[in-house]
């Protein structure tokens, strides 16, 4: 997270760290992207931080991937790690374009009751461009590859899909695709999210409205960060259980 502050877990409970000691060693607890329970069972991250190239293996063939939740400290024994049950990846994901960025991490044993947090329904005037949001994160604090070690945020404000597309104009790769992106930040820079924010939450009003998905550089000028929208999740979700093809319990 660029230009946050330090935040207590205790004032987000529902943002988990995904982690796996394995593959990206001990030094933060193995912590590669974030995550964000809805229910108490079920996190949603991004579909990117699932894939081989960032785990260097399918989800499932990692055999340590941990979700740690109720831990803002990464280097703690504060809150628990629980194992993976099953993974789900959006069946739309593309991994050129970033379209369909989020995954569902489903637990083998359930969190706290108090630490979950709703998605936005699609229509909530959370999404609306011009509102206060915070993103969560363990990711890079100046976009130079510096890691904290405890849970930061930093203030944005939910911006519209014209600003967006005026960003992000690019043919493919780069390119803001409004069906299940929305970006967030602020137009001059400064506060945004970076590496390793990847899959964490966008909170608006009380409410899920976006998963950290990707941006060009962190905090740069007219480069806002863009969000997997809570909207597309929540459709994504809904379809996947009608149709029998979320492979979850
Ligand atoms: C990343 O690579 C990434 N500035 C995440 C968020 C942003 C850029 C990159 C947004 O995981």
């Amino acid at each position: 997270v660029i230009g946050g502050h330090p935040v207590d877990i205790s004032t987000a409970p529902w943002t988990v760290a995904l982690s796996s000691r394995d593959r990206f060693g001990g030094t933060r607890a193995g912590q590669f992207c974030g995550g964000v329970a809805v229910d108490r069972s079920t996190v949603l991250t991004a579909a990117h931080c699932l894939s081989e190239d960032v785990l260097g293996a399918p989800p499932d063939l990692i055999g340590d991937l941990k979700v740690i939740a109720g831990r803002g400290e990464l280097i703690s024994n504060e809150g628990q790690e629980i194992p993976v049950h099953g993974t789900w990846i959006d069946p739309d994901y593309d991994a050129d374009t970033n379209a369909g960025d989020f995954a569902v991490i489903t637990l083998a044993s359930p969190l706290p009751a108090d630490s979950v947090i709703p998605v936005a329904s699609a229509g909530d005037p959370a999404y609306e461009p011009g509102t206060g949001a915070v993103v969560y994160g363990w990711g890079d604090t100046t976009g130079a590859g510096n890691y904290p070690r405890s849970l930061r945020a930093a203030n944005v404000t939910v911006l519209s899909d014209s600003v967006c597309q005026q960003a992000y104009p690019g043919s493919v790769e780069g390119r803001y695709l409004a069906d299940s992106m929305m970006c967030a930040g602020e137009i001059t820079g400064g506060r945004d999210a970076c590496q390793g924010d990847s899959g964490g939450p966008l909170v608006a009003e009380g409410k899920l409205i976006g998963l950290v998905s990707w941006g060009i550089g962190c905090g740069v000028a007219g480069n806002p960060g863009v969000y997997t929208g809570g909207s597309y999740i929540a459709r994504k979700l809904a379809e996947a259980a009608e149709s029998g093809r979320r492979p979850l319990t």
